[in-house]
């Protein structure tokens, strides 16, 4: 695991229809992020916040506050590239899923073939033509992959950040009509909620590893505390039922640690408003431990 690592945060919540996550990076670093990572041996430098502009305008386009999610992207996109040139890695936190736009476009043109690892209880791969709701959190995956509005596709550059079989997702257990019909016509691999239950985290993992391992030169981990279950991580925005659960999260961060695979990494959708008692900004971050190769002995 690289140990120089660069903060960034983006309090956005343009992405979503419920409030209070822009808050979530704040929550994270007030649950303990910089010592954490600090006490494993890491070099920490936090870049702070990206400046999201909240004011409220007419809608005008069918993918929900487009236009300031996009300059926001871009310009995380564009840190997180000088960054990765300055050997960071990168970590970034949010903040509603719609930053993994940026935060992928920018690590994307320093790999040949970049992996992802999408740790979520949704697909994240709507566009605005299969998307429900028009809230952009919603679409990140499919931007990588070249598809939806071209705003968000043209971040960095425009061709596709991540190939289809460079992906593995893990803990779906909500996926829209229009995401499985791309699963299937793409053949993006997924571990669904069945597979975990069935065959247990760390053969899904080892399994996600060696996939992915082989063929790629980079591993991205985009981390929605929503992969894992409500009843352990109460604060976010879109819960589902039935998710990871803490220990079967910690494993395949520890798993991952020891793969020493990982190149960068978000962790989203923290939500304070719904939280209780920082619950879920303590779970990130002790995730992140994990992640960064901390032991239990
Ligand atoms: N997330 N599939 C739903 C939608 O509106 O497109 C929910 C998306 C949730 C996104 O949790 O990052
Ligand atoms: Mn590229
Ligand atoms: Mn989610
Ligand atoms: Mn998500």
């Amino acid at each position: 695991m690289k140990t120089k690592i660069a903060i960034h945060g983006v309090p956005m919540d343009l992405g979503q229809g419920r409030r209070g996550v822009n808050m979530g990076p704040s929550a994270i670093r007030y649950a303990g992020m910089f010592d954490r990572l600090n006490r494993l041996g890491c070099e920490v430098e936090d870049f702070g916040d990206i400046y999201v502009d909240t004011r409220q305008k007419a809608e005008e386009d069918r993918s929900k506050n487009l236009q300031e999610i996009t300059r926001v992207n871009q310009e995380l996109a564009e840190r997180i590239s000088t960054n990765i040139e300055k050997g960071y890695f990168p970590l970034t936190i949010g903040g509603d899923h719609s930053i993994s736009i940026g935060s992928i476009a920018g690590v994307s043109a320093h790999y040949e073939n970049l992996g992802l690892i999408w740790y979520d209880a949704h697909g994240d791969l709507n566009t605005d033509d299969t998307s429900p709701s028009g809230n952009i959190h919603g679409m990140p995956l499919a931007v990588a992959l070249g598809l939806g509005n071209q705003q968000l596709t043209n971040i960095q550059h425009a061709d596709r950040k991540v190939q289809p079989e460079n992906i593995v997702i893990i803990g779906a257990r909500s996926l829209d009509e229009g995401e499985k019909k791309l699963i299937h016509e793409l053949g993006i691999r997924v571990y669904t909620m069945h597979e975990i239950d069935h065959s247990g985290m760390s053969h899904v993992i080892k399994d996600a590893i060696a996939y992915l391992s082989s063929k790629t030169d980079g591993i991205h981990l985009s981390l929605d505390l929503d992969g894992l279950d409500p009843e352990e991580a109460p604060g976010v925005g879109t819960p589902v039922v039935g998710g990871m659960s803490y220990r079967e999260s910690h494993l395949a961060m520890e798993m991952l640690a020891e793969a020493d695979i990982i190149t960068s990494a978000d962790f989203v959708e923290v939500n304070p408003i719904l939280d209780e008692k920082n619950r879920t900004a303590q779970i990130a971050v002790e995730l992140m431990g994990s992640l960064f190769g901390e032991k239990l002995l």
